[in-house]
């Protein structure tokens, strides 16, 4: 077997491919534009600024300057550990302990930490470009226990996870890709900025990933979680503004088929889904050219496999696990959880249950652990909630689920055994101290948890909320 060959490499991928002609509106951020080459040289002076550092943390708002610090780190080869803007002391502290992070850059937030990025600076970069096995991102991520985890994300799985998409989804210099998704996560911030980026094509970032916005950018590749989708069904003017895109791509979560269908219907199209994770950038896709069914996320990238563990007996379900080019080198400073990440091959055990059609196609039927929750394409571990709330001194104990929403797929809701604190008062505490979307959007009070006989909480038992 021929080893595959290594794609061009991140940075010459970011300086040297630059559409020929570049447009004073190449990007746009809420608003703002910047040339390509503005961007880069934006993107040059924070190179300058950071370089040697071990690493840097961005307080990644949805700004042009998240972009520029972005691109600088990866110019200049330091890791780029992208903050969620609104992660309160608990979240953010651990981020940046965890990841030894030595700079933030981004204005200050309500912490006083940031190094404001001026778009106005300018600076040519020419250092060398980094190993292809070199960390691009630290991307923390919830597990079902615990603190969120740093995800090592190489260089050369971000290069030929972009390469393998491009590809799937004809996607070139000539497109312009719309979204409004957050830039600290892998879909908006990989897929959303790296790939604009590495295509050559013109990038619009509406801010927020609002119907109205979406409908009045003009795109022809557009990128949305199932949130978004579901919200730009219920406003036909807005999904039939879409009816001239070329490809409408949803993922981070499922689609529900009656929003495939509604966009059907209104926009001429329904979306192709993708599926992947963090740790394992996106694996599988539904291509252009193929056919788009929903429920399907469509089959391997180049270079990627896939197969199912533990199939139950004529069930044709099983744990998905993947191998290929766009695998993470592990959890940072956790060589136990990547260890049990992994199988003694070396395949990635993605926690969720899939199936193979005959065709290859891929359908996810569900996860493995219910204390994973995906709210609004977000992924939140019932654990981290549980050990907030838990901090609350009127708190004794508490389960948090997710549970089937319309909107968000899943909601988050707190179970807790508490003393004289009101529903709201715990909701904004979780707000608080970690990010507003991991807050549960509703709380139940109980006498006592539901337990076995050995004392363990038994979420199966919670009564209906
Ligand atoms: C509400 N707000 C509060 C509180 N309640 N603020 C403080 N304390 C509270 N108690 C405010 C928020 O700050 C926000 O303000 C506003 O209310 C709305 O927030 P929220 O209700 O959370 O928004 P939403 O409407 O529910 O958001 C839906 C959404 C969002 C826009 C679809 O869930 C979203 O952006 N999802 C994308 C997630 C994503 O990108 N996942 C990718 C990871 P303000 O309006 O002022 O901000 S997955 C991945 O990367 C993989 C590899 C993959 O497969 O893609
Ligand atoms: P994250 O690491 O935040 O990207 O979350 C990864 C998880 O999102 C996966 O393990 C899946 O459970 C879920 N996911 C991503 N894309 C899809 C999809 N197209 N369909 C169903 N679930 C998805």
């Amino acid at each position: 077997m021929t080893e595959p060959t290594e794609p061009q490499p991140l940075l010459s991928s970011l300086t040297g491919s630059a559409p020929a002609a570049d447009r004073p509106d190449a990007l746009s951020v809420a608003g703002r534009t910047l040339s390509r080459e503005d961007l880069l040289g934006a993107a040059g002076a924070v190179a300058e600024r950071i370089a040697g550092a071990s690493s840097v943390a961005v307080r990644a708002t949805a700004t042009a300057e998240t972009v520029a610090a972005v691109v600088g780190g990866l110019l200049a080869g330091v890791p780029v550990v992208p903050l969620p803007p609104d992660a309160g002391p608990l979240e953010r502290d651990h981020i940046l302990a965890d990841s030894g992070a030595e700079l933030v850059l981004g204005a200050a937030g309500e912490d006083g930490v940031g190094l404001p990025v001026d778009l106005k600076e300018r600076a040519a970069w020419s250092g060398p470009e980094p190993a292809p096995a070199a960390t691009a991102f630290i991307l923390y991520t919830s597990g079902t226990t615990g603190a969120p985890k740093g995800v090592l994300v190489p260089r050369r799985a971000v290069a030929a996870g972009l390469d393998g998409l491009a590809e799937a989804w004809q996607w070139t210099a000539d497109d312009t890709l719309v979204h409004g998704l957050p830039l600290f996560h892998v879909h908006g911030l990989v897929l959303g900025v790296l790939g604009a980026l590495r295509t050559g094509c013109r990038l619009v970032h509406t801010g927020r990933p609002t119907p109205e916005a979406y409908a009045a950018a003009g795109g022809s590749l557009y990128f949305g979680v199932p949130t978004v989708w579901s919200r730009v069904a219920r406003d036909p003017a807005s999904a039939r503004a879409l009816a001239g895109a070329r490809l409408l791509v949803s993922g981070s979560a499922a689609l529900p088929a009656p929003v495939f269908r509604a966009l059907e219907e209104l926009a001429g199209q329904g979306p192709v889904e993708r599926y992947g994770m963090t740790e394992t950038l996106i694996t599988v896709a539904a291509r252009a050219d193929g056919e788009r069914r929903p429920g399907r996320v469509g089959v391997p990238l180049p270079g990627t496999r896939t197969r199912l563990a533990a199939v139950e007996e004529g069930g044709g379900i099983g744990e998905l696990e993947v191998s290929g080019p766009t695998l993470f080198a592990g959890y940072l400073g956790r060589p136990e959880a990547t260890a049990a990440a992994l199988t003694p091959d070396g395949w990635f055990r993605t926690g969720d249950i899939a199936a193979i059609e005959p065709d290859g196609t891929h359908r996810i039927v569900g996860r493995a652990s219910t204390d994973l929750i995906k709210s609004g394409g977000y992924r939140v571990g019932a654990g981290e909630v549980e050990n907030a709330l838990l901090d609350h001194p009127a708190v004794a104990e508490a389960a948090v689920v997710g549970v089937p929403h319309d909107d968000l797929g899943q909601e988050i809701v707190a179970y807790v055994v508490a003393d004289g604190v009101a529903e709201q008062a715990l909701i904004d505490f979780v707000a608080e101290r970690l990010s507003v979307h991991k807050r549960p959007r509703r709380v139940r009070f109980l006498d006592a948890l539901p337990r076995n006989a050995m004392g363990k909480p038994q979420k199966k038992l919670l009564p209906p909320v």
